[in-house]
């Protein structure tokens, strides 16, 4: 790696001429941890049975290879994960439970049916996140969960819900640092409702429900995700932006922002301050919709940059939990776990050796000119060098090598299923 090597030497005096340390930014990269989300691997499925994708969220493609299996998805997870730099964690699903062919209802499950996730997190340690799965499920075929009209169903949620929390307790506990349990539901109507006001005080109410039981923060951290429409839910999402903003900072909750979820001019970057003035910690799916929430897998763009950005600058790693959400099945699944997780640490490296201080003075001094020059000159600074250096350092593949692994094990592996 001799060209690597001279590379980053040269990176690192153009960056010290700077003011930037690029070995503390290394450092400070390799602790951020990025929470893999398992669904990528099998096109949101589960292994409850093939029942179709509900709730409004939807895969496109059919790319042979995929997942059929826990000990699939898991011998994926471990190739991906294996070419990606830093540290990493685990996002799970409720669907994604194993059960020993036997039925489980989503409102029995417990955490002895993730003790195989669990103990593969602590072969790999890592830690694991886990969300109850609110959708592709015949209580949730008509629109509504946490907020349906029918006490039945909505009380089934409310235990499925009360269930995850005790899950993600038992994944924090066995791995020794809290899960983050997300609740994302699909609730909604696709034309114009009447009622806007009662599904969300019913959804206030299974919330409260789901909530009441005391679970120690050191094992699980609850979060509330938001949604501005999904497929068959146009007109009316019940978790809008402001239900669940409210609902976070009434109740000390973490707010999820997932990129997709916003009007297409909207960004979650800008959202991030915000939301850590009223709230201690966030979560992020970090995702890219093209043109609607369609989930496409992330690449190093604009926003990307701007979320990491926002990240670093305020020194918010400990406050903004960092999770990945996308599907795209139109490609190698693996290679998209790949691609994604990759860009999301390039973002932060590149956030990481900005010259913060400097900036913050400029603008503090009126000097917008100055700033202007320097962030669009930061742009061509040799920030690939040390993304390379810091792969080899961390022993996984530098540049496009990595695709070459995932390729062969696409010819072995994925293409015999
Ligand atoms: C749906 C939400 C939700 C799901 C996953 C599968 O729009 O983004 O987070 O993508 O939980
Ligand atoms: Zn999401």
């Amino acid at each position: 790696m001799k060209n690597v090597d001279k590379a980053y030497e040269l990176a690192r005096e153009r960056y010290a001429e700077i003011g930037v340390d690029t070995d503390a930014a290394m450092a400070k990269l390799a602790e951020i941890p990025i929470s893999l989300h398992c669904w990528q691997g099998d096109d949101v499925g589960g292994f409850e049975g093939s029942r179709e994708l509900t709730g409004g969220i939807q895969v496109t493609g059919n790319y042979p290879g995929k997942a059929r299996t826990p000990s699939e998805l898991r011998q994926d997870l471990d190739l991906a994960m294996n070419m990606i730099p830093g540290k990493q964690r685990l996002n799970i699903h409720a669907i994604y439970a194993e059960t020993d062919g036997e039925k489980v209802e989503r409102n029995q499950l417990e955490p002895g049916h993730f003790s195989n996730w669990i103990d593969w997190a602590k072969q790999r340690g890592i830690g694991l996140d886990f969300n109850g799965s609110f959708f592709s499920h015949p209580l949730a075929d008509a629109g509504a969960t946490l907020s349906s009209a029918d006490a039945g169903i909505r009380n089934f949620w409310i235990e499925h819900g009360m269930a995850c929390r005790r899950i993600g307790a038992a994944m924090g506990k066995a791995l020794g640092a809290p899960a983050v349990t997300n609740i994302w539901i699909p609730d909604g109507s696709k034309d114009i409702p009447v009622d806007r006001l009662a599904p969300r005080l019913r959804l206030k109410d299974s919330l409260d429900r789901i909530l009441s039981e005391k679970i120690d923060s050191r094992h699980n951290l609850d979060a509330v995700e938001c949604k501005l429409f999904g497929i068959g839910s146009e007109s009316y999402v019940v978790g809008s932006h402001e239900f669940y903003m409210g609902y976070a900072v009434k109740n000390n909750l973490l707010l999820c922002l997932d990129a997709g979820h916003f009007h297409p001019t909207e960004i979650i970057s800008d959202k991030i301050t915000s939301a850590l003035t009223f709230l201690p910690e966030i979560l992020l799916h970090v995702s890219r919709g093209v043109r609607w929430d369609s989930d496409h897998v992330v690449i190093l763009n604009d926003e990307l940059y701007a979320i990491a950005q926002e990240i670093i600058r305020h020194d918010f790693c400990g406050r903004v939990h960092i999770g990945l959400d996308y599907f795209d099945a139109s490609i190698n699944r693996v290679a998209a776990w790949v691609i994604g997780c990759r860009a999301m640490n390039k973002a932060l490296l590149s956030a990481l050796l900005e010259p913060v201080a400097k900036l913050r003075k400029l603008e503090c001094d009126g000097d917008f000119t100055s700033r202007l020059a320097i962030l669009e000159e930061l742009k061509s600074m040799p920030s690939g060098a040390v993304w390379d250096y810091y792969c080899t350092k961390q022993q996984v593949p530098v540049g496009e090598a990595w695709l070459r692994e995932v390729k062969s094990y696409e010819a072995n592996v994925l293409s015999k299923r």
